[in-house]
């Protein structure tokens, strides 16, 4: 089996090479692509240095694309390098909405990958995180209500954010002004609560996008959804305050125990010992942490948590690697037949 990734030499492209080198994926040969930039850089995967390509503008010839190369690339692109009949497994926001396109974390609604037609989107980041935890508590007690709280990372805006921040904070300690390129305003010791554009209702498309791919994903467009999405000085983690409203009632001890046998999940969840998800023990692990799970005081029989996510892995490089592998478990990595 064949693999490509678009966009490798990206923060995202990185941690998908990493993620592949433990997947169960069946790979027998992996190319990269980025853009004319990257072209004859070597990356190592597996003991072997491989020569990053230009991304190219026909058929990609590979079983499964992993794109990571933004919405404008993919929105030009993708549709064709699928004509040989490989699936694109889509990072970018290019297709999440179009109906025929899957928007999948395997862990809620795995089985709507079978559906697509060459192109399955991955979700944004904040979603994936959120879902992986509401959704089991969608299905056993049902989500009326779901207001979110993001502290997302910089690494939501690709290595460029995350140096950014790195090289800023230095600018700032070293007494200097720091500047501002990749985020709004800066970001070294501050909290930007301005993620993508502003929408006609006042949200940000990073808001509402939590709204309608929470719906998508699991699959039920009556739960009301308001997030407010804040940009902090961390580097690869995405965590969410979520207060849920329910249909009916549960306790914490219950959710505790749901969510320990829910996929993807880590309880982390003893304030006496100091125990609760953090950007510093969620980096870098699979799992999303999930913790501070207590009673709502304002929904009765509501519950608050706090979860954090690494956001290049679940919500991004694993989520998507996660969808191909589910594919193959499921015998649907053949090649499509197009016309
Ligand atoms: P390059 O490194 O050659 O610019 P990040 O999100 O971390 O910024 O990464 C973006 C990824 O998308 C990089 O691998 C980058 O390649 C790639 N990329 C950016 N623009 C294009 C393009 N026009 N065609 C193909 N790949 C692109
Ligand atoms: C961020 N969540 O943290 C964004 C990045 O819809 O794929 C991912 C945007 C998306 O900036």
């Amino acid at each position: 089996m064949r693999v490509a990734i678009v966009g490798a030499t990206g923060a995202v492209g990185h941690e998908l090479m990493q993620v592949l080198e433990r997947s169960s994926l069946k790979l027998d040969e992996l190319l990269l692509y980025a853009s004319p930039r990257s072209a004859g850089k070597t990356l190592p995967f597996r003991g072997q240095d491989l020569t990053v390509q230009v991304t190219p503008e026909g058929t990609i010839d590979a079983d499964v694309i992993l794109a990571s190369a933004g919405g404008s690339v993919s929105k030009a692109l993708a549709h064709r390098w699928a004509q040989g009949g490989g699936v694109v497994i889509d990072n970018s926001s290019a297709f999440r909405y179009d109906e025929g396109v899957p928007l999948v974390v395997p862990e809620v609604n795995g089985p709507e990958a079978l559906k697509h037609q060459g192109i399955i989107a991955n979700p944004n980041c904040t979603t994936a995180i959120a879902v992986v935890a509401v959704a089991p508590i969608h299905r056993k007690y049902g989500v009326k209500r779901m207001i979110v709280s993001t502290y997302q990372a910089t690494s939501g805006a690709g290595q460029k954010g995350m140096d950014e921040l790195l090289e800023q904070t230095r600018v700032q300690l070293d007494g200097g002004q720091p500047t501002n390129a990749e985020f709004v305003h800066p970001i070294p010791f501050n909290v930007i609560p301005h993620i993508d554009v502003f929408q006609d209702n006042g949200y940000t498309k990073e808001e509402m996008k939590v709204a309608w791919e929470t719906h998508k994903i699991i699959g039920d467009d009556r739960i009301r959804v308001s997030c407010t999405a804040v940009r902090i000085p961390t580097l690869r983690t995405h965590s969410e305050a979520i207060t849920l409203e329910l249909e009916r009632p549960a306790t914490p001890d219950e959710i505790r125990e749901l969510l320990s046998a829910a996929p993807g999940v880590e309880v982390r969840d003893n304030p006496g010992e100091k125990l609760y998800p953090m950007p510093l023990t969620a980096s870098g692990k699979y799992d999303v942490e999930v913790g501070r799970i207590r009673q709502s005081l304002v929904f009765d029989g509501g519950i608050d948590l706090f979860v954090a996510g690494d956001q290049l892995l679940k919500g991004a490089a694993l989520n998507a690697v996660q969808i191909a592998e589910y594919l193959q478990e499921q015998g649907a990595l053949k090649r499509r037949q197009t016309a």
